[in-house]
């Protein structure tokens, strides 16, 4: 595991699922646009929180690449879920703008709640075939961003799959400079 602290804010990766982050008060869910239960990150959050999340989801959907809504965490240990549609690398353009707008999004969501620790999955970086350093890249200038601004998110932590996934995280976000205050 690696951490960095910036402006207050803790920012770490780890390995993991990110369906077992108990002491997180949100996740995010790496959707699809029927905001249904499907595979990859959105089946293992589908599966851990039990039909109800279907259900909740049901009056929120469709949404459109970049976009994020929230339902609370129904079985999960979390007590939100943040569920973000991630660009379909290649397909829905532009990639970097839509993978970016996730991450501020889902931040401005975490805000309007209240949401002090929220945990990401590598959004796109699955199914929908967004290369894993460059997605690494968009994340955290994204989220180096939005910290220089002001957040009162406190705590973000990268749930990644594999120790490969981990590792290209780490070097993305040691490689970036601190924001300005
Ligand atoms: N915890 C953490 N990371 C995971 C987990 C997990 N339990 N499972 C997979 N990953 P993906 P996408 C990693 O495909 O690319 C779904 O079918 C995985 O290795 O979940 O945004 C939806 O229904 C990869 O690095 O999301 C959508 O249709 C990353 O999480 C579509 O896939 C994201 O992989 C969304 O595709």
């Amino acid at each position: 595991m690696s951490q960095r602290q910036i402006h207050g804010v803790t920012i770490e990766c780890v390995q993991g699922d990110i369906t077992q982050q108990p002491d997180m008060a949100a996740i995010v869910n790496a959707a699809n646009a029927e905001l249904r239960t499907g595979g990859g990150v959105a089946g293992a959050i589908h599966r851990a929180a039990g039909p109800g999340l279907e259900d909740e989801c049901h009056s929120l959907a469709p949404i459109r690449p970049g976009q994020a809504v929230i339902t609370g965490g129904q079985n999960l240990p979390n007590k939100f879920v943040i569920h973000c549609l991630g660009p379909v690398y290649g397909v829905d353009e532009p990639a970097d703008e839509r993978l970016a707008a996730c991450y501020r999004n889902a931040i401005a969501l975490a805000e309007e709640h209240g949401i002090r620790s929220l945990a990401f999955p590598a959004i796109s970086t699955g199914a929908f075939g967004y290369p894993m350093e460059a997605a690494a890249r968009v994340a955290f200038s994204t989220l180096l961003n939005l910290i220089g601004q002001g957040t009162s998110v406190a705590h973000i932590r990268f749930v990644l799959a594999s120790e490969g996934d981990r590792s290209v995280h780490d070097l993305a976000l040691g490689a970036l400079a601190d924001p300005d205050v």
